[in-house]
């Protein structure tokens, strides 16, 4: 659904961007920016909220903050071979495939994405089932890996590939580029100062800050870029999407 057109998606981006988002002046230089509006084009969230405000952060907290537990929902483990095996390693033999309509397909090691620069944010994740916890995430942003595999033109969704399944379907989530260039959009690998617990999606999971509990995709084995999320699952964007009718768009 549009209900604004191109030149006031971009004027009131650029708007949103100049004066909100910290560190704008690097996404207005990114060459990737008019994939970005035109992805956010596509979204069902232009009734909600003006596209300025997608790009403005997440609240952050401090450490008297943190919940004293956070809480695990969903997939608790895996508990597939293959992942058993890769936390019997430590998950050192984890790899992420960044893979679809990139222009240099990647496969990264733990290690390696450990290697990166990191950040490190305080927030609160919101369930739609009714709680909240505070938690400190610790992981690569998503944008240092995007900016290493290139998007194609065409590209205008992130899907995450995840390694549970609930019954017989795997978990999946999808952004827009909006959120997959956002700065606290990070893949987390620790929690609260401690590597990330199986509970929570050991080894990675994503932390989209701006949008509910459901898109936060854990054990994290692929990442594809796409320009429909029509050909994925049944083509609603997400598992939950597709199995409840869950909201594509789950911006807070
Ligand atoms: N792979 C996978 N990711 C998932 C889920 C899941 O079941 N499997 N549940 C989602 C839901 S509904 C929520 S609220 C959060 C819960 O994250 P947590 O277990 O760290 O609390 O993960 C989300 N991501
Ligand atoms: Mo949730």
């Amino acid at each position: 659904m549009t209900i604004i057109s191109r030149r006031t998606l971009i004027t009131s981006a650029a708007i949103g961007a100049g004066s909100l988002l910290t560190g704008c002046d690097a996404l207005n230089r990114n060459p990737d920016f008019q994939r970005i509006l035109a992805s956010a084009e596509t979204a069902n969230f232009t009734a909600q909220r003006a596209l300025g405000d997608r790009f403005q952060m997440a609240s952050e907290y401090s450490v008297a903050d943190l919940s004293p537990t956070f809480r695990a929902n969903g997939t608790r483990d895996p508990a597939t071979p293959a992942y058993a095996a890769s936390e019997a390693q430590g998950f050192a033999n984890w790899s992420l495939r960044l893979f679809g309509l990139f222009e240099k397909p990647q496969q990264f090691s733990m290690a390696a994405l450990q290697a990166m620069p990191q950040r490190t944010q305080i927030t609160r994740h919101d369930c739609v089932e009714g709680w909240s916890a505070i938690g400190q995430w610790t992981g690569v942003p998503l944008k240092i890996l995007l900016d290493i595999a290139r998007l194609q033109d065409r590209a205008r969704f992130l899907v995450f590939h995840c390694a549970d399944k609930l019954g017989d379907r795997p978990y999946y989530e999808s952004i827009d580029l909006v959120d997959s260039f956002h700065p606290q959009t990070i893949l987390a690998h620790r929690l609260n100062g401690q590597p990330l617990p199986v509970a929570n999606g050991a080894p990675l999971r994503l932390r989209v800050e701006r949008q509910l509990g459901y898109k936060h995709a854990k054990y994290i084995t692929g990442i594809e870029a796409v320009a429909s999320l029509a050909g994925i699952g049944e083509g609603k964007g997400g598992y939950w999407q597709d199995v409840a009718n869950y909201a594509w768009y789950a911006g807070i």
